[in-house]
């Protein structure tokens, strides 16, 4: 039973604002009768909407436990240090800060604490699978530092280690950015250690998308390799949104100093007490479970594709997501991923290596497991997904069979919910 809120408001949701209410219902009605497959987004457990919803929104704690500019810090001091420690337990780390407010603000601290402005950077392009804060010319990464990019091999699409080598070595990187929003397969972390050794670079491994494989033990771990690891938290790792560091010990007090006073003011302690619950959830051994359903779904549908006569970007999977890449002329991904979301699978346009059609129509679409493998579904279903996205993909035009196929996505939907419910029932 939770412990009731204070509140000077008399009054639910429901009495004081049944306009914003009713948009709540929509979004969960669209939660429960389409499929997520959107390789960035998870649902979070009860227990870590609980704690995002509580009563430490109410309070200001600028600094860290035990070091505040404020008083009556004694219970988010608590629950920012058990946040802090499940995380180093977790992923075995030196040192862990929960305050970013998400994946870019925790690469923001952490290019704060160990770069000057215009030093050299090593990203993965963006249109190969990077992300904005790795280097994209119009975010703040570009502006303020000297981002190189390194790519995939044009003809296999995997991280090519001879030109991760050549860029380095013509560039002498201060640091490498290892990490990916649209890269389909494992990292190799000691590869990306020794060219980074070998010429003097600090070595950031961005996890965001794959922290909760790692933390499953479904894909290697950078700690041992990495400086630092960021991550957002609401990924595979099924917590809050938000952000956080990981980080060898001699860098603790600089990222810590980077993140408040260098980035941010009073830190969002509801959503670090939601971070300490999802650490806690990512520690039991039904996470494992989960992390590996995660691949092993997110196979059965690359294969499911593959059966249906689709290209994947690097021929398959490793991961939790997968890019489908279309043709160079005919619909772009933005229009497939209209077509699909009437549907009822929602998933997002991306652009695919050797991109020709700019980051927003793209000649790709990306499709992760994360979300719709917490909802319940497993590989049976995941093959039957891959019909139907195909279906949709082979004739994006045919609104009745959008519409057909939205139905038979909304049915899938209950009979997993139901099953899920059922088998819940039975376990009580
Ligand atoms: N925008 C996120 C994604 O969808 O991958 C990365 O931050």
């Amino acid at each position: 039973m939770t412990t009731q809120t204070p509140s000077p408001l008399p009054g639910s949701l429901a009495d004081v604002d049944p306009e914003v209410l009713a948009m709540i219902d929509g979004e969960t009605r669209r939660l429960r009768e389409t499929i997520q497959l959107i390789p960035s987004e998870n649902y979070p457990s009860q227990a870590v909407m609980e704690a995002t919803g509580s009563v430490f929104t109410t309070k200001y704690a600028e600094g860290y436990p035990k070091r505040r500019y404020y008083q009556g810090c004694q219970w988010v001091d608590a629950v920012e240090d058990l946040a802090r420690k499940r995380a180093c337990t977790l992923f075995g780390a030196d040192h862990a800060n929960v305050q970013p407010h998400s994946g870019s603000s925790a690469n923001m601290g952490v290019y704060l604490a160990s770069l000057n402005y215009g030093d050299t950077v090593m990203g993965l392009d963006l249109i190969a699978g990077g992300h904005l804060t790795h280097g994209s010319p119009v975010n703040f990464s570009a502006k303020l530092y000297k981002f190189v990019a390194y790519g995939v091999d044009p003809k296999t699409e995997l991280i090519d280690f001879d030109q991760v080598r050549g860029v380095a070595r013509a560039n002498r990187p201060k640091m490498i950015v290892v990490g990916a929003t649209a890269y389909p397969r494992t990292f190799d972390w000691a590869t990306f250690k020794e060219i980074a050794d070998e010429v003097g670079a600090l070595l950031l491994a961005d996890i965001a998308h794959i922290s909760g494989l790692i933390a499953g033990g479904a894909h290697p771990s950078p700690v041992p390799f990495a400086d630092f690891c960021s991550t957002s938290t609401h990924k595979a790792l099924r917590g809050p949104r938000g952000g956080m560091i990981l980080c060898k010990s001699e860098w603790a007090e600089r990222i810590d100093k980077a993140i408040m006073p260098g980035l941010q003011g009073g830190p969002l302690e509801h959503v670090i007490a939601a971070k300490a619950v999802m650490l806690h959830e990512a520690l039991q051994p039904a996470f494992r479970d989960y992390a590996h359903a995660i691949v092993s779904n997110a196979k059965a549908l690359a294969q499911s594709l593959l059966d249906e006569g689709l290209t994947l970007v690097t021929g398959g999977t490793e991961n939790h997501l997968l890019i489908v890449r279309l043709g160079e002329t005919g619909p772009t991904g933005k229009e497939i991923a209209r077509a699909l979301e009437r549907a009822g699978l929602i998933a997002n346009a991306n652009t695919v290596p050797g991109e020709t059609r700019g980051a927003f129509q793209t000649s790709g679409v990306r499709f992760g497991t994360p979300a719709a493998t917490t909802f319940g579904f497993g590989a049976d279903e995941f093959r039957t997904i891959g019909k139907l996205i195909a279906r949709v993909i082979k004739d994006p035009a045919d609104t009745t069979m959008l519409k057909s196929t939205a139905n038979e996505v909304r049915d899938l939907c209950h009979a997993v919910e139901t099953r899920r419910l059922d088998l819940s029932h039975s376990a009580a």
